[in-house]
């Protein structure tokens, strides 16, 4: 039997989809409300399959509890902060779990992490921990670190199809541990150690990063010389070798905004490009609003109460705020007194999280003269001819009206 220890983002779909391919699975949660969500029969956030996928693991046997289960497999998928400050991951999560697992785990049980973690960390965070404990590492417990590729939005998809690392101190261990992920994954598993397993993971996000990072400072440049950064980048990519990304109004998420950190925390003075990259991309938000207090000027828009964001996620078609440049440009708003006029709307937050949020499209779209688009949800690429007669910014390139403002 496998014990997932956290039940978010990734450890959930990761439960249901072992569980459904036949291995025993109890997951484990400290959260109280989600398990017993849980084990009402609902899923805890809205993923295309999720629901099917969740009822298949209920009918094969899954279980949820707040409780360690005593065996001898573990898959911890806890979150991993950073530090604001320092920039260093905070193992907290991760080195709880551990705890946990050790005071009730069988001899030589294998605890795998697929948290994102900064490279060194099961060396620095985790090992003295079960040395702490008087436990041998490679006889008492064995650590491996599988970290997770899955990206939200389309994630059943990808758990059975992208490819895997999986890292660990003895090739044994993580072909045990490959066999169980080969269960269900279909693209190819490469087993490696723990610190290049834990490395190629951060650097992944970290690529991505960059990459978005050079789009929206294309977008900067072309448009300080009134160029069309949509066009230029069309046409650069008819480049054999280029394929540049889309500027947007930031890069939001937990995984991409989050883990760069980790390198520039740990590498100060040799990760360069990578914290240019992480200023680029935070500075979005707040090039977004002079964009917008730009078009009020030219458009004669004076009154901050029409205006009206749409999407509140980091992206589109998902459910997920976390670090959403929405949010960011609302708290810089606030702090000029004025976060609280503008109407905000999201077909896929339902509960009222600010002022001035809208649950209706039609009534969002009454309110305001000034649409500033901010997620491509399919939602309102359905219904563009609504926004026919107002002013829009479109920071997602996703509205071909005439007279539509670009980043
Ligand atoms: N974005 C742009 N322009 C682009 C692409 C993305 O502005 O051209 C923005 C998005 O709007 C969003 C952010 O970047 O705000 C990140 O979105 P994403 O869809 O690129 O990635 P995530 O954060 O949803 O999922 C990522 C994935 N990583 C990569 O693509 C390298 C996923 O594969 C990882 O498993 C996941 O992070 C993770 O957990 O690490």
């Amino acid at each position: 039997m496998i014990n997932v220890i956290g039940l978010g983002y990734i450890g959930l779909p990761t439960a249901l989809m072992m569980a459904s391919h036949g291995i025993e699975i109890v997951g484990t949660d400290c959260n109280k409300e989600l398990i017993q969500t849980l084990n009402a029969g609902k899923t805890t956030f809205k993923e295309d399959g999720l629901d099917e996928l969740f009822q298949d693991a209920v009918n094969t046997g899954i279980k949820f509890s707040t409780v360690y289960q005593e065996t001898d497999t573990y898959i911890v998928t806890v979150p991993t902060p950073y530090d604001v400050f320092s920039k260093k991951i905070d193992a907290k999560y991760v080195q709880a779990a551990v705890k946990c697992v050790m005071e009730v785990c069988l001899k030589g049980s294998i605890i795998v992490i697929e948290s994102t973690i900064s490279p060194g960390t099961i060396d620095k965070h985790v090992r003295p921990l079960v040395e702490e404990k008087g436990f041998i590492i490679g006889q008492d417990i064995n650590l491996v670190h599988a970290p997770e590729r899955i990206i939200p939005g389309n994630m059943i998809y990808e758990l059975l199809h992208n490819n895997r690392t999986i890292g660990a101190d003895s090739r044994e261990i993580g072909e045990k541990i490959k066999n169980f992920y080969s269960s269900f994954c279909q693209g190819e598993i490469v087993v490696t150690d723990i610190c290049t397993a834990e490395m190629t993971k951060v650097i992944e996000n970290t690529y991505r990063d960059i990459n978005i990072a050079y789009a929206n400072e294309l977008a900067k440049i072309c448009r300080s010389d009134n160029l069309d950064v949509y066009e230029i980048i069309r046409i650069a990519n008819k480049h054999p070798r280029v394929n540049i990304l889309s500027p947007g109004p930031g890069v939001g998420g937990h995984c991409i905004s989050v883990d760069p950190w980790f390198l520039v925390g740990d590498y100060p003075g040799l990760a360069n490009i990578i914290l240019a990259a992480r200023k680029i991309n935070d500075s979005m938000p707040e090039f977004v609003l002079e964009r917008i207090y730009d078009i009020m000027k030219e458009t004669r828009i004076t009154d901050v109460s029409r205006v009206g964001f749409y999407g509140l996620t980091y992206k589109e078609n998902v459910d997920d705020m976390r670090e959403s440049p929405t949010l960011q440009m609302l708290e810089t708003m606030e702090k000029h007194l004025c976060g609280n006029l503008v109407k905000v709307y999201d077909p896929f937050i339902e509960i009222d999280i600010i002022p001035n949020q809208m649950h209706d499209l039609d009534e969002f779209l009454e309110a305001v003269d000034l649409v500033v688009l901010l997620v491509g949800h399919d939602e309102i690429k359905n219904n563009m001819d609504k926004l026919k007669d107002k002013v829009i910014l479109d920071t997602r390139k996703i509205c071909d009206l005439e007279g539509t403002y670009r980043l």
